[in-house]
């Protein structure tokens, strides 16, 4: 209640993809605290194909309290998150899934703690020595640790946290905003991203979360997830001084030494190849490798298909090509009029092929600026 004697004004942020089976009882879940706040539920909807929006449509017809963002060529779970906070008009927003894994009742909890305690962003930690957690398997339950570990690392400022990737939080626009404008939408865990970028300036908390199985449908969850998160904590550790794309891109290029390392070995001991063939065919492959990772990975949300895609490598096998003609260039001439230092001079020749790769292929491969 306001002083002005009016209810509170709540925005819940449910991102959806294929939901279509948990939209309506979420909907159901959630409308009772319209007894104790001036409820917002806004549904973030990725063009899903199962009919999710065409519910939270009709669900809008009949509750007042219910809206829908349906975007589509935009899309990822932290854009839509990004957008939905953007978009509300609570004076406290809350986040979480659409699939029925944070319990309904928690909202209340979180909202009455942010209040109580005066945070600016109050987490619902499935880590918390009161939480439970049930439906996740072992082995993501451990991932989830492990990866909560790093975190924690790389973010001295929250050590106190015990959950860096919870989709369940609330938080105070007025406060958070400023940093969720600036929150990098390539990462999968929103949460995680709002806290690196705003440097232990947030006042954070927890409330324990009970996690449940999910209530119909499929995880999102894939290797991308896990690759973005991987990236985003090294983004994070490099303190976010390179772009994090080129994070990306470098540890593909680091799976393409191994590709080439393989290939050449097969190429001159098990089909019998001369040196300079192996080099050749294995030059080929790792360029063809890091191409198709980072096609799926690095510009997941540019990536190329069908003739687009074969073109693609086309231009960035040339790319490519020239990068190591410049790498050779450059060192050879820091090697013979800068520093004799031959270490030095391969750095200086490395440096320079791996910017130029990255940014002709962002602009000339991927068409990103
Ligand atoms: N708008 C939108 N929502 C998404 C996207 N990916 C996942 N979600 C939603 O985000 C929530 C969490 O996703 P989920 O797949 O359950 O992740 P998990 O709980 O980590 O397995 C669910 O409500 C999903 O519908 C996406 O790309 N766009
Ligand atoms: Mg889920």
């Amino acid at each position: 209640m306001t002083d002005a004697g009016q209810l509170m004004r709540l925005s819940v942020v449910l991102p959806t993809f294929n939901e279509c089976d948990n939209v309506e009882p979420m909907v159901n879940a959630l409308l009772s605290l319209g007894d104790q706040y001036d409820l917002e539920l806004l549904f973030v909807d990725d063009d899903s194909n199962d009919g999710t929006s065409e519910k939270v449509r009709h669900l809008a017809h009949h509750h007042d309290s219910v809206r829908l963002i349906r975007r589509v060529g935009r899309f990822g779970l932290s854009s839509a998150i990004k957008e939905g906070i953007l978009d509300a008009t609570g004076d406290v927003v809350v986040v979480m899934d659409s699939d029925g894994q944070h319990e309904p009742a928690a909202v209340a909890q979180a909202v009455s703690a942010l209040l109580a305690s005066g945070s600016d962003l109050m987490i619902g930690s499935r880590f918390h020595h009161q939480a439970s957690i049930q439906g996740l398997s072992e082995q993501r339950e451990r991932n989830s640790t492990w990866a909560n570990a790093v975190a924690r690392f790389s973010l001295p400022r929250y050590r106190h946290l015990t959950d860096y990737m919870s989709g369940f939080f609330a938080l105070r626009p007025e406060r958070c905003l400023p940093f969720v404008r600036q929150v990098d939408v390539n990462g999968f865990k929103f949460l995680y991203e709002l806290l690196a970028i705003s440097h232990g300036h947030l006042a954070v908390a927890e409330v324990p979360l009970r996690f449940q199985p999910r209530t119909a449908g499929e995880s999102k969850l894939n290797l991308a997830v896990i690759w973005d998160l991987g990236v985003s904590i090294l983004h994070t550790l490099l303190l976010r001084m390179v772009p994090r794309r080129a994070v990306s891109f470098a540890l593909v290029g680091a799976t393409g030494i191994g590709i080439h390392l393989l290939v050449f070995a097969v190429m001159q001991q098990a089909v019998g190849l001369s040196f300079e063939q192996a080099q050749v065919v294995a030059v080929v492959c790792a360029g063809c490798s890091n191409y198709l990772i980072n096609n799926v990975l690095t510009f997941r949300s540019q990536q190329l298909s069908g003739m687009a895609l074969v073109f693609g490598l086309v231009r960035f096998l040339l790319v490519t090509s020239l990068g190591m003609a410049a790498n050779v260039g450059v060192s050879s001439a820091f090697f013979r009029q800068v520093s004799p230092q031959p270490l030095l001079a391969l750095l200086a020749g490395i440096a320079v092929d791996f910017v130029w790769k990255y940014a002709a292929s962002s602009r000339f491969v991927w068409n990103s600026p």
